[in-house]
């Protein structure tokens, strides 16, 4: 089964934001395979965000996500990568549409309060980064098998 990361931001963090996030996506029918509140270093920060190393607003990227605890995910489902990355909604949350997270909870893009991998590439990549093997869970969920 395809398994994404995703990242509460510290926006999210710090406006008490993770279980309502949690909850929609358990809603949605993700299965939690790995989750824990931690702090980004700098040089995890620069490696994760490294395709970005160019931009002008990299640095602020960077101390932005180092600013404070952050709540990391690994995710479970079909297709789960793109279908979260809808949930999530668009970059910008003045343009993410009403329903998705960013476009319920966001305002601004520099502060857009959760991110999510984009491909299958940075979705191994960045799980990697992020969590040890050890971290990342195989168990079963009843209520999965139905909805499959
Ligand atoms: P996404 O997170 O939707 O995949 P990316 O990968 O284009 O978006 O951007 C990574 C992060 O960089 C975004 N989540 C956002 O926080 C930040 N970002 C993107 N564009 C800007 C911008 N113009 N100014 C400030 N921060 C930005």
């Amino acid at each position: 089964m395809e398994k994404t990361f995703l990242m509460i931001k510290p926006d999210g963090v710090q406006r008490n934001l993770i279980g309502p996030i949690v909850s929609r996506l358990e809603n949605k029918g993700f299965k939690i395979v790995g989750a824990k509140l931690m702090q980004v270093s700098e040089d995890l920060a620069k490696t994760h965000y490294q395709e970005h190393s160019e931009k002008p607003f990299f640095g602020e990227l960077v101390d932005f996500i180092t600013s404070g605890p952050v709540f990391a995910m690994v995710l479970e489902g079909e297709n789960v990568i793109s279908t979260a990355r809808l949930v999530v909604g668009s970059t910008n949350p003045q343009e993410a549409a009403p329903g998705t997270i960013r476009g319920d909870f966001g305002l601004t893009v520099g502060k857009n309060i959760i991110h999510g991998s984009d491909s299958p590439e940075s979705a191994e990549r960045e799980i990697g980064l992020f969590f040890d093997k050890a971290e990342i869970l195989d168990y079963n969920l009843i209520n999965k098998d139905w909805i499959y």
